[in-house]
């Protein structure tokens, strides 16, 4: 009788034990798992790009990016000079590299691999973020000034590292079903890097 309570005393200690072991072991390996499902990151984060011509000669502008959480549309900001007047398909590409006469930014940035579109497009490149408006004669201007719900400076889809790229041409935002909306050569890029503050 004595003996037995003590065999079952012992098998509880063991087993209280081997769950306290495995409890500890879960909660260093997996920190995530401690405050159950993953919360917003509220950290507010910035992005800027100084855009040169597909030569790597002429300045052309500064693009700024600016996010308030993970969850918050992303805020893109700036103004591109040099431009033909009209409109110049504007994109996030998948690479940073800016050489090749910015073919080494690769294609538009689309994770999700949708096809071509604009912004407010139901299917779109998560790079797809439409036309810029270039105006003036000679010394011409174009302000950019787009927020945009899948542009994100955190989290797997992030844009940081990736490149802005100007196009020649319209983008058609998917009009012909041409991959890059038919906006003809890239004529100035850059390299999205983060900064400290706006
Ligand atoms: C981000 O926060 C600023 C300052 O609170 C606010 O003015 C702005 O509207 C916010 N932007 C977005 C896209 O939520
Ligand atoms: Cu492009
Ligand atoms: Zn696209």
């Amino acid at each position: 009788m004595g003996k037995c309570i003590a065999y079952t005393a012992g098998a509880i200690t063991f087993l209280g034990i081997g769950a306290l072991v495995t409890g500890l072991t879960l909660y260093i390996v997996y920190p995530n798992m401690r405050g159950g499902q993953q919360s917003t990151d509220e950290q507010m984060r910035y992005g800027m790009c100084d855009l040169r011509s597909a030569d790597g000669l002429t300045q052309m502008g500064k693009i700024h990016f600016a996010q308030n959480s993970s969850e918050s549309s992303t805020t893109i900001t700036g103004t591109v000079a040099g431009l033909t007047a009209g409109a110049h398909g504007f994109h996030i590409h998948e690479l940073g590299g800016t050489g090749d006469s910015c073919s080494d930014a690769g294609s538009h940035y689309n994770p999700a691999d949708q096809s071509h579109g604009g912004p407010d497009s139901d299917e779109r490149h998560v790079g797809d973020l439409g036309n810029i408006q270039s105006v003036g004669e000679g010394d011409t201007i174009a302000i950019v000034k787009i927020e945009d719900h899948q542009v994100s400076l955190s989290g797997k889809w992030s844009v940081m590292g990736r490149s802005v790229v100007v196009h020649a041409l319209e983008d058609d935002l998917g009009a012909s079903g041409d991959a890059s909306g038919a906006a003809g050569a890239r004529v100035a890029c850059c390299t999205i890097y983060i900064i400290n503050g706006a």
